[in-house]
């Protein structure tokens, strides 16, 4: 494709101390050391907010296949075998079928597609991801044109996962994207965090991250992505439909039931800093609010 910016990345490539880059200048054509000074304004809390720790990143997860509590996934999730893996890839795609994990990662290796990202988390974390854009590897199956929506399914193996015992939701954890949003770069699937392989507890070996919704959004440990022309079930909708709809931005007009989503507070600045004002679309309303152009997005929540 014309136009698209590219990398020298690699994806095994250690380096915690690396420069981020600064995800919005890359797209607007920009490189280099340059970029770091051309902050905009609706992503400044994504350049200017520090990562959280590694510590505090990989000790508190929502991870329920291992369990509910936020320490479960880091005591349980190290059990997980997470090589070999493939995702299968099927529904309106020319290319249906497993992908080898390591033989989709050569390959945006090659293309120069691998980055590195410091992202918000829409459930207060700072976390720099690496990975590579979902529009990439959707475009390696090659998605029909009739197709709308993308379906994520994540890995369902009782004997590693202990929270499968429990139906505190309908299992497998299942999520999805309209197809525009899938392939906007800012969705990313991850591999790793600080340059090193992204930890289990965290959605190892790739997981979804989608910087403008809500955390429950990004999809961990996926086994199976299918494109589709109806909207896909979604695992927290399933469970209690009038708290958590299909889209789920971040908005702070439309209050959760049961608290309100107007104010938010990062882990690791103490549970007695100030709380900070939530910020629409996470603060990314210059690079998405057009996808939800005319919607009602109270309607749409
Ligand atoms: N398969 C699966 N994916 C999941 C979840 C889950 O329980 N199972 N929890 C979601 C929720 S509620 C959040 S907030 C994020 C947390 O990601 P993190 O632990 O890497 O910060 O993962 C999301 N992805
Ligand atoms: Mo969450």
């Amino acid at each position: 494709m014309a136009g698209r910016w590219k990398n020298k990345l690699r994806e095994r490539d250690v380096t915690p101390e690396a420069i981020w880059l600064n995800r919005r200048a890359l797209l607007g054509g920009l490189a280099g050391a340059s970029v770091l000074a051309a902050v905009a304004p609706g992503r400044a809390q994504a350049e200017t907010l520090e990562p959280n720790r590694w510590e505090e990143i990989t000790a508190y997860n929502n991870f329920y296949e291992f369990g509910t509590a936020k320490d479960d996934p880091a005591k349980y999730a190290g059990q997980l075998t997470v090589k070999p893996w493939s995702i299968k890839i099927d529904g309106m795609v020319d290319n249906p079928g497993d992908y080898a994990l390591e033989d989709i990662l050569a390959k945006m290796v090659v293309e120069e597609r691998i980055y590195r990202f410091r992202c918000v988390e829409a459930w207060s974390m700072v976390i720099p991801w690496n990975g590579f854009e979902l529009a990439d590897l959707l475009a390696l199956a090659g998605v029909q044109s009739g197709a709308k929506y993308v379906a994520f399914e994540t890995l369902q193996r009782p004997e590693e996962m202990p929270g499968l015992r429990y139906p505190v939701l309908e299992w497998p954890y299942v999520e999805g994207l309209r197809l525009d949003e899938a392939v906007h770069p800012l969705t990313i699937m991850a591999t790793g965090i600080y340059g090193k392989d992204i930890p289990n507890q965290n959605g190892a070996p790739i997981r979804l991250v989608v910087p403008w919704k809500y955390g429950f959004k990004s999809i961990k440990s996926i086994v199976r992505i299918t494109l589709t022309d109806t909207q896909p079930p979604t695992s927290w909708n399933k469970s209690q439909p009038s708290e958590y709809g299909f889209y789920s931005n971040v908005n702070p007009q439309v209050d959760h039931p049961r608290w309100s989503q107007a104010y938010e507070r990062k882990v690791g600045q103490g549970l007695f800093a100030s709380k900070q004002e939530t910020l629409m679309f996470n603060g990314y309303s210059d690079d998405v609010a057009a996808l939800y152009a005319g919607m009602d997005l109270k309607a749409n929540f």
